[in-house]
């Protein structure tokens, strides 16, 4: 066997190609998991797309204007290892040799800010595919925005690789549909087509004609009959790059575990460890004469890094570029360069409003619609929209265009009935740079794209959720449409923020914060009906949103008797039983709680501050309890739901499902009998 399948493959390239594929073989072997078979197939396309075709410079990962490389099969994860080390980024032989070990720069899927050049944390099937989708579509609206005639500061492509499960997923046909309605011609991507996932053939399953698919989300399609033939690979990416108004996907048949005698086309060389003697036919058949593991040819690496030291030249002259561009663009270039580092513009945060009485009574999600206008005119690099309910969660920035193929410097996304792929988007859009992308739907379908969002808290993303019709306050559309458990299972998120505001104040405040927060994302709990403005008069500021829970007004005449916790659209109701109980001799005190998570970082004093021990608690939300128990205690009450809601107008939910003050008053009395 030689594993040259085209005339101009030289035996430096395959030995490139098979130093991979051995590299896959051993660090499995070690680590005795893994997956060495997708590394196996892929590492000549791998060596084609690192060595010829991508650019990129291992020297500087961070380089605006690098091609982003994704592999959403992310268990292939020694493909990407062995890529980057070949390369000449910051990954070592001995972090290879530490596979899947603690601590180590090489963990068992790619997690982004873990290895140098990981652009994404892949692994969870199809997500990788929507992020390499959200970063084409970020460098189609920067492009946009900030290139000049005959100067290109952002213009690079976007390469991905899917394996037959991110097919199946199917968030990759939300992505995928996006990509082609959009026209993101820049984006790249390549389907291992090697027929074999984890149960067997995916003939056991799956059948589809992925070619007429892509064809019909108006993708171009190309293929490669045979995985090693490298003057194919490097034909195909000529052709995807030559199309610019449609995305493409390279089909590649490939056969998992490439080159193993007895694992080869089986779904065994998926995920697991070759064996000792099997990894020893393997590299027999490679050809492979080197008899420790971890062998890595020195003429093999000169070439990989001699091929990657293009890189450098290339960054060189973007650089270049940019100061031309500086010199007859200065305001464009210095804007450009705030908005890469993530740096928000001066005196953004004078744009929010204050809201008063003359406002009216006011839906949270209303409030925030204005906000976000208000911040949008500040903030240009706030891009994002909704999953069409724009009108209901009130996402559209009125002065800006949509972002369309034609015009795609506007600011506001069409996601389409997409959420799960606007969730993935939205972090590849964060993870581009650039951009502080938002995404709008009902809070119940949070759970649609609840995926996405957990990635973004892994990765640390910096994007905005704009959920509304937060509760059974929603009324008429009934339960399918109430959120009921999703507040308690979103703030069980490591990592994300959940604001719930409980007036337009602590909306416009709840934005001031979500805008600050640089290390995560942070999901807005907007109410569909109309809130009273909470006049403030002798309590506490909405800006004490920040700290998560605050004292908004005390029972008159002494230290609080009791404690009434509340979010949102159930913090007038303690208003109201506070002043009931004051009429009854009942000293209570009102405790706004818009965030658990924010209140769980503020100092033990402040804590106890609020919530004085030994005074009993109350917590009224009109969402599932589970959340609230760590905040009330072991001997307080919350008063939640823990059924599904009903479809009537709201206030009679409400009364029916005992969210009242006068529910309130009655537990605050018996906890104080
Ligand atoms: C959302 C999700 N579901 C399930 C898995 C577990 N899983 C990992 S790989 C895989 C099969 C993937 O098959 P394929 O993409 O063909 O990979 P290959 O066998 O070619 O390595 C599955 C089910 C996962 N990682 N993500």
């Amino acid at each position: 066997m030689t594993g040259i399948a085209d005339a101009t493959t030289t035996s430096l390239d395959l030995l490139c190609i098979n130093t991979v594929r051995t590299l896959a073989m051993d660090a499995v072997q070690k680590a005795e998991s893994g997956h060495p078979g997708a590394p196996m197939a892929l590492a000549p396309l791998a060596y084609a797309l690192f060595t010829r075709h991508m650019r990129h410079n291992p020297t500087d990962p961070h380089w605006p204007n690098r091609d982003r490389f994704v592999l959403s099969n992310g268990h292939a994860s020694m493909l990407l290892y062995a890529s980057l080390f070949m390369s000449g980024y910051d990954v070592t032989l001995d972090d290879i040799k530490e596979f899947r070990q603690w601590g180590s720069r090489t963990p068992g899927h790619p997690e982004h800010g873990m290895t140098p050049g990981v652009e994404t944390t892949t692994g969870p099937l199809g997500q990788g595919l929507a992020n390499a989708v959200g970063m084409a579509a970020a460098e189609a609206h920067l492009a946009a925005v900030f290139n000049r005639e005959g100067r290109a500061i952002v213009d690079h492509h976007t390469y991905f690789i899917a394996g037959d499960g991110c097919m199946m997923e199917g968030i990759s046909h939300e992505a995928a549909s996006f990509a082609g309605h959009f026209g993101l011609g820049k984006l790249i991507g390549f389907y291992d087509d090697n027929r074999i996932s984890i149960d067997g053939s995916t003939d056991l399953t799956y059948s589809d004609d992925a070619a007429a698919r892509f064809e019909a989300y108006g993708w171009q399609v190309l293929r490669v009959g045979d995985g090693n033939d490298l003057a194919a690979l490097d034909r195909a990416v000529e052709e995807a790059k030559a199309e610019t108004k449609r995305p493409t996907l390279v089909i590649v048949r490939t056969h998992i575990g490439y080159g193993s005698p007895n694992r080869q086309d089986t779904a065994k060389a998926h995920g697991e460890a070759l064996g000792a003697k099997e990894v020893e036919l393997t590299k027999q058949n490679y050809g492979w004469s080197y008899p420790d593991p971890f062998h890595v040819p020195d003429e093999a690496l000169a070439h990989w890094r001699g091929q990657c030291t293009r890189g450098s030249a290339d960054q060189e002259a973007w650089r270049r570029a940019l100061i031309e561009y500086a010199k007859a663009h200065p305001e464009e270039a210095k804007e450009f360069g705030r908005r890469m580092q993530g740096d928000l513009p001066g005196g953004w945060s004078q744009a929010i409003p204050t809201f008063t009485t003359e406002n009216g009574n006011v839906a949270s999600r209303a409030a925030s619609g204005v906000v976000l206008n208000a911040l949008a005119a500040k903030i240009p690099e706030l891009f994002g929209g909704s999953a069409d309910l724009s009108g209901s969660n009130l996402t559209v920035i009125k002065d800006s265009a949509r972002f369309t193929a034609e015009t795609p410097a506007g600011r506001n996304v069409h996601f389409g009935v997409r959420e799960h792929a606007m969730g993935a988007m939205m972090n590849g859009m964060g993870l581009h740079g650039g951009i502080i992308p938002y995404g709008g739907t009902f809070l119940v379908f949070s759970d649609y794209m609840r995926p996405a969002i957990r990635l973004a808290a892994l990765t640390h993303q910096r994007v905005i959720y704009v959920f509304t019709h937060d509760s059974i306050g929603l009324g008429e559309d009934g339960p399918t449409h109430q959120p009921i458990e999703q507040l308690s299972a979103l703030r069980c998120i490591p990592n994300l923020l959940v604001i719930r505001p409980a007036d337009a104040n602590e909306t416009a405040e709840a934005w001031r914060v979500a805008i600050a927060h640089r290390t995560g994302p942070v999901a807005l709990a907007l109410t569909r009906q109309k809130l009273p403005l909470i006049d403030r008069t002798g309590r506490g500021a909405a800006a004490e949103l920040a700290k998560g829970a605050y004292v908004l007004s005390e029972g008159a005449g002494g230290d609080p008797q009791i404690v009434l916790m509340a979010s949102g659209s159930e913090v007038s109701l303690i208003l109201e039983a506070q002043s009931i109980l004051a009429a009854e001799g009942i000293r209570a005190r009102a405790v706004s709680v818009p965030s658990h998570e924010l209140f769980a970082q503020q100092p033990a004093e402040y804590q106890a501050a609020v919530l004085p021990k030994g005074i009993r608690r109350i917590a009224i939300e009109a969402a599932h309890p589970m959340s609230w128990y760590r905040l009330v205690g072991s001997d307080g009450v919350v008063i939640g739901i823990e059924k599904f809601g009903a479809s009537a107008p709201y206030e009679r939910i409400y009364q029916e499902y005992g969210l009242t003050a006068r529910h309130v008053v009655e537990e605050a009395k018996k906890l104080l009998a």
